[in-house]
Order: C-alpha cells, then structure tokens, then sequence
C-alpha cells in the first residue's frame, strides 16, 4: 500500500520541506508560493514553471505520487532542496522525517469551507464511479461522517492538532498556517515561508517588490485563469480546474444551514479543549 511504503521506505534529507495538510485545505496555493519561493533565484516570475505548469506538477505529493507508482521511489534525482507534499496526519509521518531536521509547513482551513471545498471537488471529479462517494451520499450523510470523524486521513482534528502539537514543541521544524490568515495577508506569509525555509527574502528583493510578484503569480485568480489550469488533468485523472473553484472564505454559507456550524462549533470546542489552537468559523 503507498502510505506503508512511504512510512517505511521514504528517508528525509535535512534539507527538505515538506507541505503538509488535509485535503482540500489551501495546498495547491502553498505548492505554488513554495515552488516559486524556493525557485525565485532561478526563474523569475515571468518565467516561472507556473504559468505553464500545475502546481501539483511541481510538488509531488508522496502518497499519491511517487509511491502511489513504486514501493521504493528514487528520489536522489529530485532536485534540491527538495519539495513534497503529503495529506498524511502528523502521527503517521515515517520516522525518518520525524527525526530529521527537514522543514513541515502545514496548512488548515475552516472545516466547514474545507468540507464544502471537498465535496464539490468529489462531484466534479467523480474519481471513483462505482464507489458510493459523492453522488450517492446525500449532503446530509456527508456532513454527518464528517463530525463523526470518518475522513480520507483521519479525523480533521486530529490531523490539526498533531501538527499544532508538533509546532508548538518544534517552531523551528513545523510552521503552522492557516488559509484564512494567508488570504487576509498573504504579503506576509510569504515572507514568513521563506524565513521558516531559511530562504528569507533580501533587502533588495524586498525593495524590487518580489513579494509581492510573487503572490499576485500565486493568487487564486492569477492561477486560475492560466490556460493549463482551465484544462488538462494530473494524478491520471483530476481535473486542473477542479482546484480553482471559488477560494473563498466562508462559502460554506451558501450551502450548510447554522444548525449544522453550531453543531461543528460544538464539536471543535469539545475535541479542541486543552490546547491552545482557536478555529474560528
Ligand atoms: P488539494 O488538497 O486536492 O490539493 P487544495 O488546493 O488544498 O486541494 O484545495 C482546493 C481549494 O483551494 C479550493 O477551494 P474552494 O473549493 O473553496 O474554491 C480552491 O479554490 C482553493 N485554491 C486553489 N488555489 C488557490 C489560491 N491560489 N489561492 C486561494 N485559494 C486557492
């Protein structure tokens, strides 16, 4: 199965950054800021990959990618440092990655956006005809295995508060974002990623405005209306633009009634007692 071999296989460089998070959650935005943070010395932001590139075809998930296709992936040839991404919870991580020294940059989202956000990209997809996903679940089933905690990885908030955990013990090791931060300022969120990575932007780049090039190349509506992004697939059978759907906040307004957020209210403040970590939705 890919993720025991992924588990098991996969050996962390220290120099590696890895993007962590659920589904769903603002991880096409953070492939194509890390991407062209990491790569901004070697193409400029009119000649960046992106604009002709998707950005999960730039970093590859780990999971649904390398070891979706091998047991044991080479990964000596992937350029340095290198770039993954994994949807698996911080407690499932390879213990290679856990005792490394690489860098986890994890995003979240309001739940209620993430899960809205999920089912439009099942039925758009339809990834999986003959299973009963999406069109056959009724919204109401759905939302109701979503607070009962029945996801791909594992309930959300476990997935969130393993990486919550895991940066408050290690600042310096996992850096945790959330979608709704990112959207409100995202001008200094990039300037926070590339610190974390060790890659902090100069006086002269700052002052040539690079950060913010590099966020409007990154933005919703910038990737959304490039021609790749329009069309095309990656991961066999995803539709590029089933990704760009509407990235908004609070969407989920137009299609969960308030008995259903309070009831998820309801259950974040019971699974999120104890820890410091606020959602607000
Ligand atoms: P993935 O986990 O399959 O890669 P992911 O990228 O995490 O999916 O989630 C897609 C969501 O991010 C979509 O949200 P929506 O359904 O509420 O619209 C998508 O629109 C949003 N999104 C994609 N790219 C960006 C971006 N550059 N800026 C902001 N939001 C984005």
């Amino acid at each position: 199965h890919p993720l025991l071999c992924f588990q098991r296989n996969f050996k962390a460089l220290d120099t590696d950054v890895l993007l962590a998070s659920v589904p769903k959650s603002g991880t096409t935005w953070l492939k194509a800021l890390l991407f062209s943070i990491v790569n901004r010395v070697r193409f400029s932001v009119d000649q960046s990959p992106l604009l002709a590139t998707n950005p999960h075809r730039l970093v590859f998930s780990l999971e649904c990618f390398y070891y979706a296709k091998h047991d044991n992936p080479d990964l000596g040839n992937v350029a340095q440092p290198r770039l993954f991404s994994t949807h698996l919870p911080h407690q499932a991580l390879p213990s290679s990655l856990i005792e490394s020294n690489c860098k986890i940059l994890y995003v979240c989202r309001n739940p209620l956006d993430q899960f809205v956000s999920e089912r439009q990209f099942l039925l758009k997809n339809r990834l999986w005809p003959d299973k009963p996903y999406g069109e056959v679940l009724s919204f109401d089933e759905a939302f109701d295995m979503f607070c009962d905690g029945v996801q791909a990885f594992g309930p959300f908030w476990d997935h969130l508060l393993g990486y919550w955990n895991a940066s408050l013990e290690n600042p310096d090791r996992v850096l945790f974002l959330k979608y709704e931060d990112m959207k409100r300022d995202p001008l200094l969120k990039v300037k926070k990623i590339a610190e974390f990575i060790g890659l902090p932007f100069t006086e002269e780049e700052e002052k040539a405005g690079l950060v913010g090039d590099i966020s409007r190349l990154c933005s919703f509506k910038k990737l959304k209306d490039l021609e790749i992004n329009k069309n095309g697939v990656h991961y066999g059978s995803v539709k590029n633009n089933s990704l760009f759907r509407k990235g908004d906040i609070g969407d989920w307004q137009n299609y969960l009634t308030p008995a259903m957020a309070e009831q998820m209210k309801t259950i974040l403040e019971a699974k999120l007692s104890g820890s410091s970590l606020i959602l607000d939705i």
